[in-house]
């Protein structure tokens, strides 16, 4: 991978654009937070001329992320003009939502990812297939262009590697993934700080809405399949935002029968979006059924059905490729 056509383009850029995606998480956010960082380190870029774009809620347990205080809306931005974006852990166009516009506006748009369904629609396309996060593939580019790191920077790279790996517990984390993040804990990040802002930060409601959601899960095909469906009005009774589902999905797949888990959320009366999860099972290929993508044991989907009819299709599809 030719890392310095990714230098010369930020080199040549006047204006420069970072865009995360919609739903952001740990690895979107980490990973745009630490590219602003090293661009206005290393380049000789002024603040004013680089902008960090997030699309829907930033969730509050990664509010602590370094200069995501300064990230905007892509109503904020709408009247701007770059010359450079770049699309960070964006495996697919639509996954930019609102600030799609603004990507396909810019002469060079970049796609820096780690999806092995990414679609490759930059100009310049960085994706690595092989990388446990988005996270890690920035601090490849880093090292191989001799950036500086410091120790903001690691402590965004460290949540991107911890959150997409799961707390490094899923197949994604290789002696690769641990030499990585061992060098960023020198380099300043720290472990114990970045863990308990990820995982013991929860809201109340959102730990009452799982609750809710876990008793109401549903079983089924020798309990291989288990998922939940969650309503507009599930969301309004515990006051949640958009983010409190996150996670739900895994707590169904910890359980030791679950090959496959699903997670369906109401986003109106004819659109529901899907997030699945899977232990052995190749579930990205159920995702792409729906026109949406991801991961070989994480992926997710929308399907223009209400709920019920929507659960009814992906299960079905479920079934197949569990044979
Ligand atoms: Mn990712």
């Amino acid at each position: 991978m030719d890392y310095g056509l990714l230098k010369n383009a930020i080199q040549n850029a006047e204006r420069i654009l970072i865009i995360s995606h919609v739903n952001p998480d740990g690895d979107t956010l980490g990973s745009t937070s630490a590219l602003y960082q090293v661009i206005l380190n290393n380049f000789n870029k002024s603040a004013q001329n680089v902008d960090m774009v997030y699309n829907g809620i930033i969730p509050e347990i990664y509010k602590f992320i370094p200069f995501l205080d300064i990230a905007k809306s892509p109503q904020q931005v709408k009247d701007q003009n770059y010359d450079l974006s770049i699309a960070v852990d964006i495996a697919a166009k639509d996954r930019m939502g609102d600030s799609l516009p603004l990507f396909e506006r810019c002469n060079t748009r970049m796609n820096i990812d780690h999806h092995k369904t990414n679609t490759n629609f930059g100009t310049l396309n960085f994706v690595r297939a092989d990388a446990c996060s988005c996270g890690e593939v920035m601090l490849d580019i880093f090292k191989a262009l001799d950036l500086k790191i410091d120790k903001d920077t690691a402590c965004a790279l460290y949540t991107a590697i911890l959150t997409d790996t799961g707390g490094f517990r899923y197949e994604n984390t290789t002696a690769q993934t641990l030499f990585k993040a061992s060098e960023l804990i020198l380099l300043g990040a720290n472990p114990s700080v970045i863990s308990r802002h990820c995982y013991e930060s929860k809201p109340r409601n959102m730990v009452l809405l799982h609750a809710n959601c876990m008793i109401n899960a549903e079983f089924s095909d020798n309990n291989k399949i288990a998922g939940v469906c969650v309503s507009n009005k599930d969301m309004e009774k515990y006051h949640a935002s958009n983010d409190y589902t996150e996670g739900l999905v895994e707590e169904l797949r910890r359980i030791n029968t679950t090959e496959v888990s699903y997670v369906i959320k109401e986003v109106d009366e004819n659109t529901s979006k899907v997030s699945l999860r899977s232990k052995n099972t190749d579930i990205s290929v159920v995702a792409q059924i729906f026109g949406g993508g991801g991961h070989t044991f994480a992926a997710g989907c929308t399907i223009r059905k209400p709920l019920n009819i929507a659960k009814e299709k992906l299960v079905e599809e479920i079934r197949k490729v569990l044979g």
